[in-house]
């Protein structure tokens, strides 16, 4: 890609519709997309990525405003991408971020953008660490990744943060007993919102029992912060915790680690991508669907058809 090409230039400024542009063709996953990362990679890697994840309804939305009108005061510029696995909408905004859109849409520094597309080959996390990569080459200081957290998509998804806030909320069925493991895993910061509702002392005793049995491997004691998103409480203290995990991370040498653990699996993802669309490309998708018929038929193992599909591409 031309150094001086107009999208570029536009993208670094940080032009709120050359953003949009540069994400629809990563959505879209047309060719020149990864052009445009490749000549913006130098400008990125200065934004913090803060991870939001929990249950549908938890409130993520609803905080990631809060966090981004704090840090707008703190004249800091923001990027909010909303990321929704289970909805088949895209390109626009869905559910709540239509409202915050009209809250924020005068203010040039912050963007907001929905993503909910899945790409036929590498997925919706591989276009959300694209797109994070895209507002941080812009210069958002901050980026959030907002993601329901309810299966393996959000994990992936929220593995590119630099720090991730797990959301609870009282009296939603969702018992500290009852999270999944996986998602208690990646918590760096709780967050119970909605503590406005009866029954968070009771969420975060059961948390503050449940952190006392484990001990983390990097030695982060992971705090708990309640807040009220809609009228900002807690949601400094929120914003002290997740910044605080990243100060213990980098006086400990350890963010270079968690950065270069999740290049890793960045690296895996757009392998696993690549090699796939070289498999299709030389074998063809019509072998790929006469196997699968074969297959079917009962006339050929499943494993002698990928061994035959490999063998055409080595
Ligand atoms: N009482 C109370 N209501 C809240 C609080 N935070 C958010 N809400 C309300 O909860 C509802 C859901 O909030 P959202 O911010 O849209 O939640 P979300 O997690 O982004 O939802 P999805 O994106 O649909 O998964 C809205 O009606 C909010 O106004 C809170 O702290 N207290
Ligand atoms: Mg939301």
């Amino acid at each position: 890609m031309n150094p001086s090409d107009p999208l570029l230039e536009a993208v670094r400024r940080g032009d709120a519709r050359a953003l949009a542009r540069a994400i629809t063709r990563i959505e879209n996953r047309e060719a020149e997309s990864e052009e445009l990362l490749r000549a913006l990679f130098p400008d990125s890697g200065r934004a913090t990525l803060l991870g939001l994840t929990g249950a549908p309804g938890a409130g993520k939305s609803t905080l990631a405003d809060a966090i981004a009108s704090l840090l707008r005061q703190r004249q800091k510029s923001v990027g909010i991408i909303a990321v929704d696995p289970t909805s088949p909408f895209s390109g626009g905004a869905i559910l709540g971020d239509r409202i915050r859109m009209t809250r924020h849409h005068a203010d040039d520094g912050v963007f907001i953008r929905s993503m909910a597309t899945r790409g036929a080959l590498g997925g919706l996390a591989a276009a959300a660490a694209d797109v994070a990569l895209l507002l941080d080459a812009a210069g958002k200081d901050t980026v959030l990744i907002e993601t329901v957290g309810v299966g393996q998509d959000e994990i992936d998804v929220v593995r590119l943060a630099d720090v991730t806030v797990v959301i609870l909320v009282p009296g939603m069925g969702d018992d500290v007993q009852t999270i999944k493991a996986g998602i208690m895993e990646i918590a760096d910061v709780f967050c119970i919102n909605k503590a406005d509702r009866p029954g968070a002392d009771r969420v975060e005793n059961e948390l503050r029992a449940m952190l006392s049995i484990g001990h983390r491997d990097d030695g982060w004691n992971t705090p708990i912060v309640k807040t009220v998103a809609p009228d900002g409480t807690g949601v400094p203290e929120l914003l002290d915790a997740a910044e605080s995990y990243i100060a213990f991370l980098r006086d400990r040498g350890l963010l270079a680690n968690k950065k270069a653990h999740n290049w890793r699996q960045r690296l895996l993802d757009l392998l696993r991508e690549r090699l796939l669309e070289h498999a299709l490309a030389v074998s063809g998708e019509e072998r790929l669907s006469q196997l699968a018929e074969r297959v079917a038929r009962r006339e050929l193992d499943p494993y002698s058809a990928v061994d035959s599909l490999m063998q055409r591409t080595v």
